[in-house]
């Protein structure tokens, strides 16, 4: 009786693992049709991916057109420390006792080699019901391409339970803390009825395990509301380095609002001290990006003592349009460029981007939304196993990557800029200090040389770039400040890319449209930087009395895209 039971158990699990056991979290490259909506983080001599889905190809068979799509369910990493090819790469996969998510938070401790998850959506909305809001979730790298998963509860529980689980914030690093801004939940992020854009600006601190929410009413939208942007730690400016916020759509508070009231415009950039929570504003000049949302981006310092901000891809749920260009803003001459390099992969969005081997950005996933559901899932990323590489300092897309670690110098597009020695604008005299020197404490070595511009307070709202980036030279020689740029992008997790005219900028309905320009930041409004409201735990009677003296939003556009989450990840 008792070896009969194990007997038909065994015969049972057999049957389940013959008939489930096809769809893989790694299939091989040919079977590959593509990922999206995975986290991507660097620990140490790996890229880890975690979260997200993947389509393939079953025994010759494409996915079935209701569901094409699976939750990887495990924590996949590749080696960087060696070469390899996008299509051949080992991709190791690492058991994940964690609910998988999709397009959710990473948070990278590099003092612990760990990360930390938050948010997502539930693939299909299956398992809403398992989110346990009191505690989070950790993953400790072991230092050869696997590790553990570990649940840990924070030091204030009752604050992070009152949180509301949404996906596709913006997501920084800074330091020991991690940052979400914005995001949107449905029920497809927690059980819920309606989809609402959540707003503020999530924090845990990995020193203390403290969470806390900031208002971002009026700062990065009109009600507080950003979806699918990006945020970028710049390491290297202001007492505590600074955290960009850009691009992505916006919305008013009330629920099932799609598509966005708005998308933010990159001819203004905001960013904020991670310690002090005050934000900033300042004007870029060039050719600044079109409004997108969905899109990556990375940041990296150069050996010049400038930093360069990245961003791939993306689209406009409002003009209909879908971007696989790359632009770069350069910090502090804030002029954007659009590089002119075609990546081959096709237009891209909910994508992830890292730095790795010194130079080189990975971008990871991403759905070409150009075409129609189910072919968003079941027509094959061009980018083998939807990885992407870029050259930082060449600006050339490859498929295949060289381990050979590359010290990153500014494009040459970006060094003829600054050789002009073009002045800045300065919002303020209070930006232009944050620039002027580098960040002390958080980069060693000299601070510049000679003609360091003195920081006074007489200073006018114009400084030559070139005086400051040669000023920077001047101190950049010492080896201490290349390990040190070294230790800063290696903290780094994502990158972006922008929309480029790239051979074909993707424009989806005839030819390019002049990018509805969506909401301007209300900061911009305001000639210098503002101090933000200061912390509440969820104090939504002050963030609802702010509401109403804001002003109107935008109209919503016509041009609804009524099968998207707000998002634009869930599918
Ligand atoms: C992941 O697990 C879920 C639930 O068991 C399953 O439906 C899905 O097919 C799995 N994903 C893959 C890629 O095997
Ligand atoms: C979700 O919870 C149910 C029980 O409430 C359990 O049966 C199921 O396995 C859980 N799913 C996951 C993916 O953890
Ligand atoms: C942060 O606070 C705002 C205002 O009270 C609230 O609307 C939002 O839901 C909070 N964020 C989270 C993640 O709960
Ligand atoms: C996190 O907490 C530690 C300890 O209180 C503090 O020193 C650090 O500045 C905090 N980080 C941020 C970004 O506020
Ligand atoms: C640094 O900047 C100077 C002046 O703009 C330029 O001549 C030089 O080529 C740059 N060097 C690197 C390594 O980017
Ligand atoms: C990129 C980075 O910061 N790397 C550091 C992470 O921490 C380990 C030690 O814990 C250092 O060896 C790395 O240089």
């Amino acid at each position: 009786m008792r070896s009969y039971a194990w007997f038909s158990l065994v015969c049972q699990s057999l049957l389940v693992q013959y008939s489930v056991a096809q769809l893989v979290d790694v299939p091989s490259s040919e079977n590959f049709l593509r990922r999206s909506g995975c986290s991507v983080a660097v620990l140490g001599d790996y890229v880890y991916m975690d979260g997200g889905e993947i389509a393939q190809v079953v025994d010759g068979e494409k996915p079935p057109g209701n569901r094409p799509s699976n939750s990887i369910n495990t924590t996949l990493s590749i080696d960087i420390s060696k070469s390899w090819s996008a299509s051949s790469v080992k991709i190791n996969s690492i058991p994940k006792p964690a609910l998988v998510l999709v397009s959710q938070a990473i948070w990278v401790d590099n003092s612990s080699s760990s990360f930390y998850i938050w948010g997502g959506h539930s693939p299909y909305g299956a398992t809403t019901n398992n989110i346990t809001k009191t505690s989070q979730w950790k993953f400790t790298a072991d230092g050869r391409g696997a590790g553990t998963w570990t649940k840990e509860i924070p030091s204030n529980p009752r604050v992070l339970e009152t949180f509301t689980f949404s996906e596709n914030g913006a997501v920084a690093t800074a330091g020991d803390t991690g940052f979400y801004v914005g995001g949107v939940a449905s029920g497809w992020t927690e059980q819920r009825a309606a989809t609402q854009p959540v707003p503020g600006l999530v924090s845990f601190n990995m020193t203390t395990k403290t969470w806390r929410n900031d208002s971002t009413t009026g700062i990065v939208s009109a009600y507080g509301t950003l979806a699918a942007g990006v945020a970028e730690f710049v390491p290297r400016f202001g007492p505590n380095g600074l955290v960009f916020v850009l691009g992505g759509a916006t919305y008013t508070l009330a629920p099932n609002t799609r598509p966005p009231d708005g998308m933010r415009d990159f001819s203004v950039v905001d960013f904020f001290d991670p310690v002090t929570r005050v934000w900033y504003t300042q004007k870029t000049t060039g050719t600044a990006p079109t409004p997108r949302q969905g899109f990556c981006s990375v940041g990296i310092a150069s050996s010049n003592g400038t930093y360069e901000i990245f961003i791939f891809g993306g689209t406009d749920q409002l003009t209909k349009q879908f971007y696989e260009d790359v632009y770069v803003l350069t910090i502090p001459g804030f002029v954007w460029y659009k590089v002119q390099a075609p990546s081959g992969g096709g237009p891209r969005k909910n994508h992830q981007c890292v730095v790795i081997g010194g130079r080189k950005m990975l971008s990871v996933g991403g759905t070409d939304d150009t075409v129609a559901w189910p072919a968003v899932w079941t027509r094959q990323d061009p980018f083998p196993n939807g990885l992407g590489i870029l050259d930082l300092t060449e600006l050339r897309w490859t498929s295949d990557y060289d381990a050979t670690h590359q010290v990153y110098d500014s494009p040459q597009v970006v060094r003829d800029g600054y050789a002009k020695g073009e002045a800045v604008d300065w919002t303020s005299p209070e930006v232009q200090r944050l620039f002027a020197t580098e960040t002390s404490g958080t980069v060693p070595g000299p601070q510049g040389g000679d003609n360091t511009p003195t920081p006074s307070a007489s200073s006018t709202s114009s400084t030559p770039v070139g005086a400051i980036a040669g000023g920077v030279v001047g101190g950049v020689l010492g080896l201490a400040l290349v390990a040190a740029a070294v230790f800063f992008f290696l903290k780094k997790r994502r990158g972006t890319q922008a929309d480029s005219d790239i051979g074909t900028p993707y424009v989806h309905n005839g030819g390019p449209v002049e990018a509805e320009k969506g909401y301007v930041p209300v900061s911009t409004a305001s000639p210098g930087w503002k101090v933000p409201p200061t912390y509440h735990e969820m104090s939504t009677h002050a963030m609802a009395s702010e509401l109403h003296s804001q002003p109107a939003s935008r109209p919503v556009s016509t041009m609804a895209h009524p099968a998207e989450l707000d998002g634009g990840t869930a599918r």
